[in-house]
């Protein structure tokens, strides 16, 4: 799909990573664009700096002035940003047509596109994903596949892939409840929702809209797509037996007549009364039975898409832990460093603290997202012996806990105090889990960040690691 936006007055929303990749995109397809932050500390001369040499954009900071609202003809608007008030109701107010950066990506682009959502395992999925889209190009003499872009909410703006993406070429796409907001034409070949549980709240206000939200991947599919969902979500299982679009389910709990299922330790296909083993989970390099689901998420879309089931199976038992997800640090005296910062919500926390298999001392705590802990506290069991807290959560999670009967909680000032009193705590045999139970925003600027700062502490303990 190509729009034309040469000379259109093009406002961009928010100058982090995705308004710079949507003024590349929309500077090389002719727009006069102005890209504007409501962050009054920005370095204007630092943010000129990302931008594609020779740019003619017009920086703004502050405040979006009514002379600039005339003057815009399309706004496009950062996940980042919510929809629903301040200057974006102003934009939607005055009748001006609101892009989110996907969209935008998406109007500019050729090809397939293969979307993931869901509250967690998304980052694995995609990788995963991608991983087997670029092992099939490689595998063929003459690939119906000419080139794979994994992008979206996994880090790499969608805008900045756009203009290389050609009719052969797949986009493999991580795709966040803050984008599906904002798409209006976005139509994924085959989508998949891996779960939705409880995340974001203060900004979708309500389950039911986070829910409405995240079910949007789907909106613009036809007969001719695939649906990848997992059957032991309740929302999804009813929302997969309505859909307008061919789903294919999956699930870990149970044997489905059709799709993918857990029999055992071997993932199971099963299609037209036929039934192909896919992998046995004991092949896989990943921890955990949310990771099984996420397998059979990347396996679902793949073999919708048509790739062939011995090319899945290969890159599924080479395929390594993504970063920052329940990813194994180092030992040091005997103690095992995790570091799951990307566990940014308690039900992807409740996962890592199920993965843990030695006492656990758990470093958690950060920004506030509205969301309510007692089930990740109760998860706990006897793995937990020691929670240390940080961030502007600290005192509800540290509520949460006494409630649940939980005691052994330990309060700190800043980041580096949290991860002090961990080493203490723990003693050999244990583990120190980072995993945070929520997001990293104003602590670090993201959740990478956050495990970065986490891995280098590890590293500069004494000790051999590894
Ligand atoms: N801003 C305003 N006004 C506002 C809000 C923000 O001007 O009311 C400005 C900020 O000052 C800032 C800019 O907008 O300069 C930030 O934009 P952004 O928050 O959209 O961040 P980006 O750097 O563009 O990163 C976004 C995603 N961030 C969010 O959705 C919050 C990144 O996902 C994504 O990797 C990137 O686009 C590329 O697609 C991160 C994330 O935390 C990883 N996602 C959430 C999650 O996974 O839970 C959804």
């Amino acid at each position: 799909m190509h729009v034309d936006l040469q000379g259109k007055h093009v406002l961009v929303f928010g100058a982090g990573v995705s308004g710079i990749g949507a003024d590349e995109l929309l500077e090389a397809k002719g727009a006069v664009v102005t890209l504007y932050d409501g962050n009054t500390k920005t370095d204007e001369s630092k943010l000129r700096e990302k931008l594609p040499e020779g740019s003619r954009t017009r920086i703004v900071l502050g405040e979006l002035s009514q002379e600039l609202l005339d003057d815009t003809e399309i706004a496009v608007i950062s996940p980042g940003v919510p929809v629903d008030t301040g200057d974006a109701r102003r934009i939607m107010d005055a009748g001006i047509p609101l892009w989110g950066e996907v969209e935008l990506a998406y109007a500019c682009s050729r090809g397939e596109v293969l979307a993931i959502t869901g509250t967690n395992g998304k980052t694995t999925t995609t990788t995963l994903l991608g991983e087997i889209m670029k092992y099939h190009t490689t595998c063929k003499t003459e690939p119906e596949i000419d080139q794979v872009f994994v992008v979206g909410n996994i880090g790499t703006p969608y805008t900045q892939a756009a203009l290389q993406t050609t009719n052969s070429s797949v986009a493999v796409a991580e795709i966040s409840s803050f984008q599906l907001e904002t798409i209006l034409t976005f139509h994924p070949r085959v989508s998949a929702i891996t779960n939705i549980t409880p995340d974001h709240l203060n900004r979708h206000h309500t389950m039911e809209e986070y829910i409405r939200v995240k079910e949007r991947i789907c909106e613009n599919q036809t007969g001719e797509d695939t649906c990848v969902l997992n059957y032991e979500d309740d929302v999804l299982r009813k929302f997969g037996q309505e859909l307008h679009v061919p789903v294919l389910f999956f699930s870990s709990r149970r044997i489905l007549p059709e799709g993918l299922s857990l029999n055992g330790d071997m993932i199971e296909y099963r299609k037209n009364g036929t039934c192909i083993p896919v992998v046995s989970r004991k092949e896989l390099n990943l921890p955990g039975i949310h990771n099984v689901e996420n397998v059979m998420t990347a396996v679902g879309m793949a073999l919708a898409f048509g790739i062939d089931m011995e090319e899945i199976r290969t890159v599924c038992r080479s395929f390594q832990a993504v970063e920052h997800r329940i990813e194994y640090v180092a030992e040091k005296g005997g103690v095992v460093y995790y570091n799951d910062s990307k566990g940014t919500n308690p039900d992807a926390a409740i996962r890592a603290v199920e993965a843990m298999d030695r006492p656990t001392v758990l470093l958690a705590g950060g920004y506030d997202k509205d969301s309510s802990y007692e089930e990740w506290i109760r998860s706990f069991g006897t793995r937990v012996k020691a929670l240390v807290l940080v961030g502007a959560t600290k005192e509800k999670i540290a509520k949460a806990a006494r409630e649940c009967g939980f005691e052994a909680i330990h309060m700190t000032e800043s980041f580096e105090e949290a991860f002090e009193t961990c080493t203490h705590l723990a003693a050999p045999g244990d583990a120190v889990l980072l995993s945070p139970a929520c997001a990293s925003w104003g602590m670090f600027p993201n959740y990478e960040v956050r495990g970065r700062v986490f891995k280098d502490l590890v590293n500069a303990l004494p000790g051999e690691g590894a």
